[in-house]
């Protein structure tokens, strides 16, 4: 690590500041140019740490930038990890505050739930849907507090891969009973089209991003308990939102869920 406590400390608390005052900053690496891997996710485990000290419940965990589209709309080319609060939950149908939020965005995903912990290295995709419950249609509200969602996969990663609000819901299926790489994605703000795509889209299969987790997690000596949710990454490119939008999701197979920005 390039960065002692203190700035860890520091960074964490700016950026979890940034998030509950949704004021935006510059990238960290402008200041820590030299901060590595692990410096990113001790400054996530530092916001992490900062949230269950104040009551909040960890309920999931979220890859991002698992899909080609994604990777190119932002210009990187590795997936990142982070993980959801309780306080990130949005009922289906449910109102997201725009006085909350700096400048979010929205993008479909598909949702495992997991009845058995999985654990790195060699996760693999069978691994991963013998472990899975159930599978449900998500959409992740994404708010990076970078200005401009300007920034590098490091000060992604210290900023919790810019996890804001998620909403989950529509009907939950046995993967066993579904393709998760053929099933359409559909998802409409105000009833236009906004985005369409296939579960292929996240890594050629979304629980690949799932084993991609687990085998990021067992590197660190942890794993996927059983019982988490997770975001397996944005199936299109994100897409901005206003106050007054309605952003309806629908995934063959998985029904529908949305929400409305207020
Ligand atoms: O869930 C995501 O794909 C977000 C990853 C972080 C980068 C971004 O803000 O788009
Ligand atoms: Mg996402």
């Amino acid at each position: 690590m390039k960065l002692d406590q203190a700035s860890i400390l520091q960074l964490a608390e700016h950026l979890e500041d940034c998030e509950l005052e949704a004021r935006d900053t510059l990238k960290v690496t402008d200041q820590h140019p030299d901060m590595d891997w692990d410096d990113a996710y001790a400054i996530q485990d530092e916001i992490r740490r900062r949230k269950l000290a104040r009551g909040a419940r960890i309920v999931g965990l979220k890859a991002g930038l698992t899909s080609h589209a994604k990777m190119k709309q932002m210009g990187v080319e590795s997936p990142v990890f982070g993980f959801l609060a309780d306080t990130f939950v949005v009922p289906d149908g449910g109102e997201v505050r725009m006085d909350e939020l700096i400048h979010p965005k929205v993008e479909p995903e598909i949702c495992f739930v997991t009845k058995a912990p999985l654990r790195g290295p060699g996760c693999h995709i069978a691994a991963v849907l013998a472990a899975t419950d159930f599978v449900m249609a998500g959409i992740e509200i994404i708010d990076s507090r970078y200005r401009d969602f300007k920034f590098d996969l490091k000060s992604v990663v210290a900023d919790n891969c810019s996890s804001s609000r998620f909403v989950v819901g529509g009907r939950i299926a046995d993967p066993a009973d579904v393709d998760l790489r053929t099933l359409g994605v559909v998802m409409e703000r105000n009833g236009q089209l906004i985005g369409l795509g296939a579960g292929a889209a996240v890594l050629g299969h979304p629980a690949a991003a799932v084993a991609m987790l687990a085998n990021h997690l067992g590197a660190r000596g942890e794993e996927i308990p059983a019982g988490s949710l997770i975001l397996s990454g944005g199936i299109t490119e994100a897409v901005a939102v206003e106050r007054g939008d309605h952003v309806n999701l629908r995934i063959q197979d998985l029904g529908s869920v949305g929400c409305k920005f207020i």
